[in-house]
This record gives structure tokens, sequence and C-alpha cells, in this order.
């Protein structure tokens, strides 16, 4: 409901309550057309206005009147006939008959009546007026009578109001100030002071006849079309630029009579200008010439309709005011579809960030503070976060991801939601585990090798820690955050407890205290902590055999430290001199690790320390690791496909690589893992491995070694050449 209208309802509503309280009857009920409200004073020349108007029709080229009933019909005719001065004269015989009368103005309308007809404009528009004929002296300002009110009511509905100014008046001020002021008040019923006026308003100088300098038709319209932008002066712009019209510049009398009428009119033209462009004056004649005075009646004089009656422009005022109704009309429909679009594309808009806004602002981030939280509370290292934690996280990402809006609207954060499963909920602490494993091999290999010890300088009785040893403890530091029964915080407990007892030795290793405490944590450690695995395990032993303490779980060796020498010696040999991975990494191994149980500090230390280098290296083979592999010779322009499996599976040929000559490949590989390789010959149709011209699977084992060097595709007799960045075989830990 536009603001006008509510302000209308608000109007008619405290006009119902006025009426109820006054208890002068219901609101007059209008009947259905385009209202057009006449307001005039009394005497002002309306009723003759709208008799010429109907007469004036008849001959005007772009204004017709069709009567639409007999109320109206009866009015017009009543006084077109007293005007013209023609009468009925019915005889005695029946016959009725038109007799001369002397032709005489109608009388002050007494009765009111509203005049309904259509209106045609410019020969096609057809546009139903409704209007109103009353007694004008109900117009004025002081007047408070039912008829008052009735005339408030039409005016205030109406979609265009026409003000009638009789000129007569204009040599008494006070009568034009109260005329004017009363059609201000109407103009405020409308709507409030100052805002767009919504509907034309014309003001029709009635008895145009009168004004000096009035030659007719080509008066009768003050603001030419192409003028139009006078209306949005103020006042005194409004005023000089209207007399600086051509119409009256060169027109003296008739633009003093013009400046005169505007001047007076003051107080109303300063309300309408500048409020609306649709505001128009008229001059119009009804009599086109001047009447003749016949006398005088109580308080205004009477006057004959003169010889010749040729009414003066009053189409005028009704033409525009109704092609003004239309086009304001049509512009309100605009107004209104684009009122509707724009709420339609604020609807829109709103429905389409809703999904972005409940995506966003609350199940992403509700997800996020979940996660958010956890991650916090173990200072961002995400190794360290807790079993239950991650529960909590794996919990908010499965709920995000199976929501209805993120599964169909946000896809790609669906398939991440996933993979933040997986991260939390698939891995089940199995990085954090391996990062510390890793730290506490490093910190066996430190220890167990006396050149990689910390100094301790005795003059400044400071202990000398390397770059690698600070990297080494600030790890493990970043690892003993979070959950205090955390497997992960338990066991990085133990290892920084055991880098201190060690450092405390290096300090002193005099102090036999140190000795016993080091002695007696791994003793029990090894027997009752939780989660002691084989990597703490070795370093209690590389803490004991460093400090030449025999490690608690090693059976006593019968065999001196000269014979483990001796065998060290031969295996030292037979590992550097081989290229066989099973010996070095296995069978070696493990005689090392036998010898190194045996090998009591003093003169074994060296060899336990090179042993536990050598054991570290080797360890690192057992994880799956990535490989560069070079195919170096591939003959008669074939191509190769590679894949690795688990030990016993099929090659899926799902990375689509085809690999010729001197291309590189990735791979990862662990020992037990199979080798899958697939041959297309040059003319071969190539399916990515399947079905190749020729295949090869390497089980072994070390199934990558076997893939070392020539490899021969016996079904259709050729040999490829592959080696490994670095090459493999020499890669295998030597035993210094
Ligand atoms: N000079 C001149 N006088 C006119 C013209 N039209 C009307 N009059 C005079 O004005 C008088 C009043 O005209 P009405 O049309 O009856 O005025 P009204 O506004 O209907 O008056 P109420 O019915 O009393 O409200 C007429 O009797 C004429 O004397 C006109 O075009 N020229
Ligand atoms: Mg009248």
């Amino acid at each position: 409901m536009s603001f006008i209208k509510i302000f209308k309802f608000a109007q008619k509503g405290s006009k119902k309550i006025k009426r109820a309280k006054g208890a002068a009857g219901p609101p007059p009920k209008w009947p259905e057309g385009t209202r057009v409200g006449v307001f005039g004073h009394e005497n002002s020349g309306k009723t003759v206005f709208f008799t010429s108007l109907y007469t004036q029709s008849k001959t005007a080229g772009n204004f017709h009147i069709s009567v639409r009933d007999n109320a109206t019909a009866n009015e017009f005719f009543r006084h077109d006939m007293a005007i013209k001065g023609v009468d009925v004269d019915s005889s005695g015989s029946g016959t009725i008959a038109a007799k001369s009368v002397p032709k005489r103005f109608p009388d002050p309308t007494v009765k009111d009546v509203v005049l309904q007809f259509t209106a045609i404009l410019d020969g096609s528009k057809k546009i139903p007026v409704v209007t109103y004929d009353y007694n004008g002296k109900a117009a004025s300002i002081s007047d408070r009578s039912d008829e008052a009110e009735k005339i408030r009511d039409f005016m205030a509905g109406a979609d265009g109001i026409l003000f009638f100014f009789d000129p007569k008046v204009l040599a008494a001020d006070p009568e034009v100030q109260a005329r004017a002021s009363s059609f201000i008040n109407i103009l405020e019923y409308i709507v409030p002071l100052k805002s767009r006026l919504p509907i034309p308003v014309g003001l029709v100088i009635t008895k145009a006849d009168i004004l000096p300098g009035f030659t007719g038709e080509d008066k009768t319209i003050l603001v030419r079309a192409e003028d139009e932008q006078v209306m949005a002066e103020d006042y005194e712009g409004f005023l000089e630029k209207v007399l600086e019209f051509d119409t009256l510049a060169g027109d003296r009398e008739w633009a003093s009579t013009v400046r005169n009428i505007l001047v007076k009119l003051r107080e109303f033209i300063r309300i309408v200008v500048g409020r609306t462009l649709d505001f128009q004056i008229f001059f119009v004649s009804s009599t086109g010439n001047k009447p003749e005075k016949i006398g005088v009646d109580v308080g205004r004089s009477i006057y004959a309709p003169p010889e010749k009656v040729n009414p003066c422009g009053v189409t005028e005022p009704f033409h525009w005011i109704l092609k003004s109704i239309v086009r304001s009309q049509r512009l309100n429909v605009l107004r209104r579809v684009s009122g509707f679009v724009a709420v339609a594309s604020i609807i829109w808009i709103f429905l389409y960030s809703l999904p972005f806004m409940i995506h966003f602002g609350g199940l992403l981030r509700s997800t996020y503070r979940v996660e958010d939280s956890v991650l916090e509370s173990v200072e961002g290292n995400i190794d360290v976060i807790s079993d239950a934690q991650k529960v909590d996280i794996v919990k908010a990402y499965k709920g995000y991801g199976k929501n209805f809006i993120v599964k169909k609207m946000f896809t790609e954060f669906h398939l991440t939601a996933g993979r933040m499963e997986d991260v939390y909920g698939g891995i089940n602490l199995v990085p954090a585990v391996a990062r510390l494993d890793s730290l506490i091999e490093n910190m066996t290999r430190v220890i167990s090798n006396p050149k990689q010890h910390p100094r301790y300088d005795q003059a400044l009785e400071t202990l000398i820690l390397s770059d690698s040893h600070k990297s080494l403890v600030a790890s493990l530091n970043k690892m003993h955050v979070g959950d205090k029964n955390d497997v992960v915080y338990l066991r990085s407990d133990r290892a920084l407890r055991y880098w201190d007892l060690f450092t405390r030795y290096i300090t002193n290793p005099a102090d036999s205290a140190t000795l016993e405490k080091i002695n007696q944590d791994v003793n029990f450690n090894s027997k009752n902590a939780p989660n002691y695995d084989e990597y703490e395990a070795e370093l209690g032993n590389a803490l004991l055999g460093v400090l030449n303490i025999k490690a608690p779980h090693a059976a006593p060796s019968l065999r001196s430290v000269r014979a483990n020498l001796d065998e060290y010696g031969q295996l030292k040999e037979q590992i550097n001199n081989s290229t066989d991975p099973a010996f070095v990494l296995k069978e070696a191994a493990k005689k090392l690790e036998g010898i190194r149980a045996n090998l009591s500090g003093g003169a074994g230390s060296d060899q336990a320390a090179a042993i536990g280098e050598f054991l570290a290296e080797a360890k690192q083979w057992e994880k799956e690791r990535t490989y560069t592999c070079v195919l170096q010779n591939i003959p008669d322009m074939g191509h190769l496909h590679v894949e690795v499996t688990e030990s016993g599976d099929g090659p899926t040929w799902s990375n689509e690589t085809q690999l010729l000559e001197g291309d590189e490949i990735r791979l990862k590989w662990k020992p037990g893992d199979d080798v899958h390789l697939a041959f297309d010959e040059l003319k071969h149709k190539c399916n990515w491995g399947n079905q190749p011209s020729d295949r090869v699977v390497f089980t072994d084992e070390y199934a990558l070694f076997e893939m070392e060097g020539k490899v021969v595709f016996s079904n259709i007799g050729k040999t490829v050449t592959i080696g490994f960045k670095g090459g493999l075989k020499e890669k295998l830990p030597k035993l210094k």
C-alpha cells in the first residue's frame, strides 16, 4: 500500500470518527470512475462552466462528452436552455414546442449533483468521468456543514483537482486569500505539506472575458509543454520565468493581468510549484463575450448571458487534467511494477543468499569452531590430538558433510569434509607415533655415537648443544603437549627424561647418582612403561650402552668382546660388498643387533655406535618411501606402464601414464610390495597397462631391487633397462 493511500486511508478513518461524533450520517458513496474535483466558491462559475463544457464538447476537436445518466443530462440540458433563452412551450393540445424566452444564467446551485459522463480524448481514449457540482458557499474555509464535508470527501479521493477562481474577487484581497487558503486546506487534506503532489492540479481562472488583455483561446493555457520546467522553480522563479514567456513579453496588458493574478494568488502558487510538474493555469470564459449586468441581488450582481455565447477554452482544463491523470496512472502502474520487481529481487537475493548464510555463517563455522577449540588445546600441534578429541572433530565434519545444503549446494566442501574426516579419523595417531619414533631413533643415534654427543665446557660450566640437538629437543617438546594420558605425551615425556638424564651424565660423568637413575629408569620402563616400543627399547639400550650399563633385556653373552669384534669385522666386509637387500637389511642387521648387545662399552663402543647407525639406516628401508625410477632403455619405441601394489594385489593401472625411454617415474614402495610392469610395443593398442604386449611382475620381498637393471619380457623377446636415481643397491646401508 503506497504512502498516499495510507495517508488517505488514515484521513478517511479520522473522518469516519468525526462523523460518528457529529452523527451526520455515513460518508457518501461516490460512483466509480475517474474523479475530477472542481473546487470553486460561490458564484465562481462552476455551473455555467459545466454547461458550456457540455455544449462546447460537441464542436471541440479533441474533447467530447457522452453523458452517462439522466441527472447529468437533465442538468446540462436545463442550464443550456436557460443560457440560450429557450423554453418549452407545452400547449393545452399536448404539443411541445420550443419558445424564446429571455436568456439567463442558472441560479446559484442549491441541490448538489454528481455529474457522470464519458470523456473521449483526442477522438479515441474513453474515460468515465465523475465530477461534482454543488453550492460553492460550502467551499468556504469557515464552512463546517455536511455539504462542506461532502465536498472535501469528494476532493480527497479525486484523481485530479481544478481550482476555479473567479477573477471578479481579485479586488477584494481578503477574499482572495480566504479562497486560496480553503483550496490549500483541501490539498493538505490529500497529502501533507511539502510532500510530492500525487495528483494533477489546475488553476482555472473563470470569467476570463472580463480580464484586460484576454483575447481568446490563445490565452487559455498559460504554461506551454515546452516551458514545463518552470513548475520546478520556487514561486519567485516561477513568476519571473512566466513573465518572460513570449506570449506575455510582447503583450503588456495581458502580462500585467497575469502578473496581478499570480501575485494575488502567490500563497496558493507557492504551495503548488516545486511539488509537481502536473500543474497548469487556465484562463477560460464560459460565455466568450461579457455578460450584461441586469440587476443586483444580495451581495452579487445579476447578469444576463451575452447576445452571442461563445465559450472560450472551456474544454482545455478537462482535456489537460484527464490526460495528466492517464499519464500518472500509467506511471503508477510502472512504479508498482518496479516496486514489485524490487521486492521480488530482494526476496530472490535473500533466498539465494540464505543457503550461503546458513552454510558459511552456521554449518561451516560451527564445524570449524569444534576443530579450532581442539587445535587450540594442543597449541596447533595436530599430531598430539587425543582420540576423544579426534572423535569430536570427526563427528563435527561428519554431521556437516551429511547436511542437505552441504551435499547439494557445496559439493566441494562436502568432499573436503570427507577428507577432513579421513585426516582426523582414518589415521588414528599413526603420524604422531611415527614421527615420535623417528625422533627417538634420532636420539638413539646421537647417544650411540660419541662424536654426536653434546659437549660440556668445563671452563664455562655450560653444556654446548648443536643445532641438531636443539631441534631434536624442540621437536620432542612440540609433541609433549595435550592430553597427559595420551600415548604420544607419555612416550615423548620418557624420551625427554632420557635426554635430561643423558645431558646430566655428559655434564658430570662421574655422578653415580645419575648413572643409577638411568639404570633404574631404563630397567623400570622396559618392564612397566605402557606403549614402550622397540624404538624406546633401542634408546634405552643405547643409553645403557654408552654409559657402559648393561641392557636390561639382553641375555648376558658368554662370548668375549673380542669374538664379537671379530664377527663384526667379517660382517662389515660382507655387508659392504653385498648388493642383496635381503642379506644387508635383514640377515646382517639381525646379526649386528646380537653383536651390539654383547659389545660392552670401552673397546667396542665405536663398533656399537656404528651398528646403531647402520640399524637406524636399515630401519628406514622398512618404511614406505618414494624412489625415482628412470627408464634408461626401451627398445623399438615401445612404452612401459609401471604400478606398485600391496603384496598379491592386481594392478589397477589407474594412473594412466605411458613411460617412454628417458622418462622418470616416482614410485612409492616398501618391502613386501609387488611391482608390475606392462610393455606396449609401438603398434600395440595402449590400454594404460591392461592387455599389454607383455608383462612382468616382481613379487619378491625386495621386488624393487629386481626391477633395477635389465628386465626381460620373454614373450616378446624385449629387454628394457631400468635404473634408480642415486642407484638402489648402492644406497643400501654400509657399516662404518
Ligand atoms: N463574465 C462572465 N461571467 C460569468 C461567466 N460564467 C459565469 N458567470 C457569472 O457568474 C455567475 C455565477 O455562475 P455559476 O456558474 O452559477 O456559479 P457557481 O460557481 O455555480 O455558483 P454556485 O452555484 O453559487 O456555487 C453567473 O450567474 C454569471 O453571472 C463567464 O464566463 N463570464
Ligand atoms: Mg452552481
